[in-house]
């Protein structure tokens, strides 16, 4: 099948006093809103890129899956509907295990061990990305996920029946363990899932509970801090390749300092 390719990509004549350069222009689908520090650090990093370029290279962030669903987004990017995105790695735990290494509980539940857990998995997702027509720029972790609860919770008994919220293929199979009712519901859509009584419960991130208001539905935390997913900014290799040898620096560079950010 013939894939169109960079069908977005605005490639616009900018004439300057001294003389005319070319901008290449990418759009960055992002899941989360714009607000949250994930998107805001992407907000940094494009306009790091545009600094260190020179305005040689635009990226437009969309925040909130406003161009694409979060699960849409790894596929826009191989397919090149958009230059580069943001992907919450365990979504695509069933295409190959190592996108779902960050989201086995109780495997790595601290920020440090998150980062021993990342330098083991990082030339994995590499290569699979790589295979997959994509590149690995950087990877930040969510704070570690808790559940939220209408009810009290003593024992996982309480938990049958209860309509749960899940983002992923382990937090689906999570709730079937626990016998909980699974509904997959992205970020963008939890506020509402849970103020209309679409769901009772979820497991995520203090951060996500925040941006999702879930305070004004949802009673009960527990701070389990059982695993912490990634997001990861992935770029299409062949717009990547089509860069100037020095905005691809510029762009690796943006992407490293993003990454310590993220972390810190
Ligand atoms: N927030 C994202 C993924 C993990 C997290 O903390 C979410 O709930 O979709």
């Amino acid at each position: 099948m013939k894939r169109r390719l960079f069908s977005t990509t605005a490639i616009v004549l900018a004439f300057s006093a001294t003389g005319s350069f070319a901008q290449t222009k990418w759009d960055l689908p992002a899941a989360y809103p714009a607000t949250n520090f994930h998107t805001e650090n992407l907000t940094q990093f494009a306009k790091d890129v545009d600094k260190a370029s020179g305005g040689k290279l635009k990226i437009t962030v969309h925040a909130n899956a406003s161009l694409f669903k979060a699960p849409e987004i790894k596929r826009a990017v191989q397919g090149g509907q958009a230059q580069i995105g943001e992907v919450l790695l365990v979504n695509f735990e069933n295409e190959n295990p190592i996108y779902g290494a960050d989201g086995i509980p109780f495997l790595a539940t601290s920020f440090a061990e998150s980062k021993k857990l990342y330098e083991a998995q990082k030339p994995f997702l590499d290569k699979k990305l790589n295979a997959q027509g994509m590149k690995l720029l950087y990877a930040v972790p969510w704070p570690p996920q808790g559940l939220y609860v209408k009810k009290e919770i003593a024992s996982v008994a309480d938990m049958r029946g209860v309509k749960w919220r899940a983002y992923s293929p382990a937090t689906a199979k999570m709730a079937e363990l626990i016998g909980a009712q699974p509904v997959t519901i992205q970020a963008a859509e939890v506020s509402q899932a849970f103020a209309t009584g679409v769901v009772d419960s979820m497991m995520s991130s203090g951060s996500t509970g925040y941006d999702s208001k879930i305070y004004e539905s949802v009673k009960y935390w527990y701070d389990t801090q059982a695993w912490l997913p990634k997001n990861a900014v992935i770029v299409n290799l062949k717009a990547f390749n089509a860069l100037d040898p020095a905005t691809q620096a510029a762009v690796t560079k943006a992407a490293a300092d993003a990454e310590a950010r993220g972390w810190s």
